[in-house]
């Protein structure tokens, strides 16, 4: 039989970053409420929770990477809504910051978790800001838990 070794979804004591965008923010603000309810459900309390707001989705990786340089979190959580009906340079946007969040967690070796809805409709962009864990702020959090707790246990 094989060890397996994967994350417990404890958060108690780990710290967490969120950064999120303001573009979209009738959409934002329900991931970043998503993320809330995820990590204090698994256990983290809210001095051990900073949300850092941005502009726009393109932004999010310079803000993540700083956030990550400062040491003081186990792990980020980029959060944004990118909507191609909505946007004439949906592609650049997306694709920037889908890139920029990989290399900022590579650079840092932090985890660095992707929650940026990339959808073509508004409708789909609501779906993906539903309730519990239809709702990809929460399902980021948790995989920002599982990492966190995936990167003790290595
Ligand atoms: N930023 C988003 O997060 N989502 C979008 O859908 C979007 N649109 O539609 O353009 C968007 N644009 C702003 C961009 O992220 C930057 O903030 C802006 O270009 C300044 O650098």
């Amino acid at each position: 039989m094989p060890k397996i070794v994967e994350g417990k979804l404890n958060a108690e004591g780990k710290k967490f970053a969120i950064v999120a965008s303001r573009y979209n923010d009738f959409i934002t603000e329900k991931l970043v409420s998503g993320s809330l309810d995820a990590l204090t459900r698994c256990g983290a309390k809210d001095k051990d929770i900073e949300v850092f707001k941005v502009p726009g989705a393109f932004e999010i990786p310079l803000v993540a990477k700083r956030v990550a340089q400062t040491q003081r979190f186990d792990a980020v959580i980029c959060l944004g809504a990118v909507i191609r009906g909505a946007t004439p340079h949906f592609d650049f946007v997306a694709a920037e910051a889908s890139k920029g969040i990989a290399a900022v967690m590579m650079e840092t070796g932090l985890p660095v978790i992707f929650g940026v809805i990339t959808v073509d409709t508004i409708e789909q962009a609501i779906e993906r800001a539903g309730a519990k864990l239809d709702n990809k702020g929460f399902s980021a959090a948790m995989a920002a838990v599982e990492m966190v707790n995936l990167f003790d246990a290595v």
